[in-house]
C-alpha cells in the first residue's frame, strides 16, 4: 500500500509503476511475520494463480540460487558433525525402543545447537536461512524421524510464534532459554478440535485488575508435551469486534511456562511410529498467565496458528527427502548384491523401473523443498498454497519409497534390523499431522476457487458501468472469443525453460491453461456450493499438485542444464517422465470433469452410507 501510494504521488505513468515494481522486490527482513494471504489481493503464488489459468512465474523462475559462499561454509561446518552424530551418537533403533531419545544422543543435539538452527546468533541461536536449515534437515530425515520430529514439534511450530510475532521483549526473555536446554511445544489440538483448529475450547478469561488472562482447558497429542517448559497455546478469548462492536470469542495466542503452576502433561502416549519423540495430554488449570504474554495480540491467535503452520511445512519436504535418499540407498544397495534367477536384482527391467520411480519422486520432492525455501528466504509472503502441496506430496512420496524400498527387498525389507518397518511405521503419522493431506487438499482448492471467484466477482461488477471498465471488459472479450475460435495460445513458459525442455514445458503450459476454463466453468456451473463438492474439489487439488511441481522441476533442471552440471541429463529424464505422467494425469482428470464423470462407482458407493 505504502509502496504505491508513494509511487503515485511522484509518478502517475503506469508502465513506469509497473517497472518500478518489477525493481524492487519485496523483499522483508527475516523472520518478521508474513501478511495474511488474502486470496483476492493480487500475488505471487504460482498454485493461486493457476486457477484463473494463469502462469505466475516470477517466484519458480528462476529456480532460487544456491547459497553464497558464507552460507555455504556454515553449512558444511554443520554437516560434519551432524552426520558423525547420526552415525556414531544416535541409534535410531534404540531410541524406537526405549520411546525416547536416548539421553546422551538428546544431550549432544542440544550441544550441537540443533535446538536453535534459525533464532538469531545474539540470542543463542544458529541463525540458518531456510534453504540452510533444508540442508542439515534433509539429513536428520534420513536417519531418525522421531529426532525430526522433537526438532520440529521444539522450533518450527514450538517457539516460531516467538520469532514470528514475539516482541522485542518476549524473545529477549525466551529465546535465550530454548535455545540454551528448555523445551518449547505448540498447543493447538484437543479432543474435539483437530482439523477444525477454530473450534478450540480451551478458555483465557482476563482477571477482574486486568493483569493477567486465567487459562483453563486441556490439549492432546501434543508433540514435547511431557517435557517443554515453555508452550504456544491457543486458547479463545471473549473481545470486542472492532467492526461491529460487538463481543465474541476469537482465538488468541499466548507464551505460557509451565513454571506459572496449574500446568500438567499426561503420560507419554503409545505410537505406532516416532516413537523417539515424546507425546502427551496437557492440561491447563488456572493457569495466571501475564498478559505482557499475550503473542501476536489479542483476538489474532487462529492466524497466527496458520501461519506459523504455513511457515514450517516446506521442513516436512526437505526432512522426507532426506528420508526418501536413506531409503533408496538401502533398496539400490540391496539390487546391486542380490542374485536372484541367476542375475543381479539390478538386471531385472521391473526392479530399474522401481527405483526409477523412487529416484524421480525423490527429485520432486527435493526440488519442492527448496523451491519454497528459496523463496521464503527471498522475502516470498504468498506461500502458503504451495507449502501445503509441498506437505501433502512429500509425504505421500515418502510412504510410497520406503514402501517400494521394502518391496525390492523383500523378506529382508520386512525385519526389523534392516530399519525400513521403523521408518514405514515413523512415516505414517506424515500424512495425519501439520494439516492432514485431506483438509490441505480442500484448502488448496477452495483457496484457489476464491482467488478465481474473486476475478469473476470484479468482471461482473465491472459489467454493471461498462464504460468505466472499457479495458478489462474488451481484454476478457477478446480472450474468449479468441479461444471459442479455437486460435487462443496458452500462457507460455518455453523462453523460460533449457530449450531440451521447450516440449515439456509446453504440455504443462496447456494443462494449465486447460485447468483455468475447468474452474471458470464449474465455477459458473456450481456458484457456492462448489464447497460441497469434495470429490471435485479433491481433484483439483491434484492437478494443482502436479502442475506446480511439474514447473518446480523444469525450473530446477534448467538450471542445472544451463550450469552444465554432471546431474544435468539425468535431471532431464526425470523431468521429462514426471510431467510427461503429471500432465496425463491433469489431462484425464479435466476430461472427466467435463464429462461429468469425474463421480464414478466409488462415489456412488460411498453415497450408500448418507
Ligand atoms: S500441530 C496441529 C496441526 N493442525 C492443523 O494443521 C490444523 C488444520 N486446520 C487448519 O489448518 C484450518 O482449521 C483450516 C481452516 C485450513 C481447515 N494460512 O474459514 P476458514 C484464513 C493463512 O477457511 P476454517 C501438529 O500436527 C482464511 O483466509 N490463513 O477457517 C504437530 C480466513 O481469513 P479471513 C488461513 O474453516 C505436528 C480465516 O483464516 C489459512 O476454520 C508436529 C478463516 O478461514 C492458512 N493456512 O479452517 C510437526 N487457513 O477471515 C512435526 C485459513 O481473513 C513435523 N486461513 O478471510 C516434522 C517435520 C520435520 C521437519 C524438521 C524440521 C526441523
Amino acid at each position: 500500500m505504502f509502496k504505491i501510494a508513494r509511487f503515485v504521488k511522484t509518478n502517475r505513468n503506469l508502465q513506469n509503476y509497473v517497472r518500478y515494481l518489477a525493481a524492487t522486490p519485496a523483499a522483508k527482513p527475516k523472520n518478521e511475520p508474513e501478511k495474511d494471504p488474502s486470496p483476492t489481493s493480487e500475488s505471487l503464488s504460482f498454485a493461486l494463480n493457476l486457477f484463473r489459468g494463469q502462469l505466475e512465474t516470477r517466484e519458480v523462475f528462476p529456480f532460487p540460487n544456491p547459497l553464497n559462499d558464507d552460507q555455504k561454509d556454515t553449512v558444511r561446518m554443520l554437516i560434519d558433525p551432524v552426520a558423525k552424530f547420526f552415525e556414531e551418537v544416535n541409534d535410531p533403533k534404540k531410541n524406537d525402543e526405549i520411546e525416547k531419545i536416548d539421553d546422551k544422543a538428546l544431550a549432544s543435539l542440544w550441544d550441537l545447537g540443533f535446538f536453535g538452527t534459525q533464532a538469531p546468533v545474539e540470542l543463542g541461536g544458529l541463525a540458518l536461512t531456510n534453504t540452510q536449515l533444508a540442508r542439515v534437515v534433509e539429513i536428520v530425515g534420513k536417519h531418525d524421524l522421531g529426532i525430526a520430529v522433537t526438532l520440529a514439534a521444539h522450533q518450527s511450530i514450538g517457539f516460531k510464534g516467538i520469532l514470528l510475532y514475539g516482541n522485542p521483549q518476549q524473545k529477549e526473555k525466551y529465546i535465550p532459554r530454548l535455545t540454551a536446554g528448555e523445551f518449547a511445544a505448540f498447543c493447538l489440538t484437543e479432543p474435539s478440535s483437530g482439523s477444525d483448529a477454530a473450534s478450540i475450547r480451551t478458555r483465557a478469561e482476563l482477571s477482574p485488575d486486568g493483569k493477567h488472562y486465567i487459562l483453563n482447558g486441556s490439549k492432546i497429542w501434543i508433540s514435547n508435551g511431557g517435557l517443554a517448559g515453555v508452550m504456544t497455546v491457543f486458547a479463545q478469548t471473549n473481545v470486542v469486534d472492532p467492526k461491529t462492536g460487538e463481543r465474541k470469542d476469537k482465538v488468541t495466542s499466548f507464551i505460557v511456562e509451565r513454571a506459572f503452576g496449574g500446568v500438567t502433561s499426561g503420560p507419554p502416549e503409545k505410537k505406532m511410529g516416532i516413537k523417539g519423540s515424546n507425546t502427551t495430554e496437557v492440561f491447563f488449570e488456572d493457569v495466571k498467565v501475564p498478559v505482557e504474554n499475550v503473542l501476536g495480540g489479542v483476538g489474532n491467535g487462529f492466524k497466527v496458528a496458520m501461519n506459523i503452520l504455513n511457515n514450517g511445512r516446506f521442513g516436512m519436504a526437505a526432512c522426507l527427502a532426506g528420508t526418501m535418499k536413506g531409503c533408496i540407498e538401502k533398496a539400490t544397495d540391496f539390487a546391486v548384491n542380490r542374485t536372484q534367477f541367476g542375475q543381479k536384482l539390478k538386471s531385472f527391467q521391473g526392479m530399474r523401473e522401481k527405483l526409477a520411480r523412487m529416484a524421480m519422486l525423490q527429485y520432486v520432492t527435493e526440488s519442492l523443498a527448496y523451491m519454497i525455501a528459496g523463496n521464503m528466504d527471498k522475502g516470498s509472503q504468498h506461500y502458503h498454497l504451495e507449502t501445503a502441496v509441498s506437505k501433502c506430496m512429500s509425504s505421500e512420496a515418502a510412504w510410497y519409497v520406503c514402501d517400494e524400498a521394502i518391496q525390492i527387498m523383500g523378506g529382508m525389507g520386512f525385519m526389523k534390523e534392516t530399519g525400513l518397518e521403523r521408518v514405514l511405521r515413523d512415516l505414517r503419522i506424515f500424512r495425519i499431522f501439520e494439516g492432514t493431506n485431506d483438509i490441505l487438499r480442500l484448502l488448496v482448492a477452495l483457496t484457489g476457487i476464491q482467488h478465481a471467484g474473486a476475478h469473476l466477482k470484479e468482471l461482473q461488477k465491472a459489467f454493471k458501468n461498462p464504460t468505466a471498465n472499457l479495458g478489462l471488459i474488451f481484454g476478457e472479450a477478446s480472450k474468449r472469443v479468441v479461444r471459442s475460435v479455437g486460435l487462443s495460445s496458452p500462457p507460455r513458459m518455453d523462453h523460460l525453460v533449457h530449450k531440451d525442455l521447450a516440449l515439456s514445458a509446453d504440455l504443462i503450459s496447456k494443462c494449465a491453461d486447460s485447468f483455468g476454463q475447468s474452474v471458470e466453468a464449474l465455477l459458473i456451473k456450481h456458484g457456492k456450493s462448489i464447497v460441497d463438492h469434495q470429490s471435485l474439489l479433491n481433484r483439483l487439488a491434484n492437478c494443482t499438485f502436479d502442475i506446480y511441481s511439474s514447473v518446480v522441476i523444469l525450473s530446477r533442471c534448467t538450471q542445472s542444464l544451463n550450469n552444465n552440471l554432471p546431474s544435468a541429463q539425468h535431471e532431464k529424464l526425470m523431468t521429462e517422465a514426471w510431467v510427461f505422467e503429471a500432465s496425463d494425469r491433469v489431462n484425464h482428470t479435466l476430461q472427466c470433469i467435463a464429462k461429468g464423470d469425474y463421480v464414478n462407482n466409488i462415489n456412488k458407493l460411498s453415497d450408500i452410507g448418507q
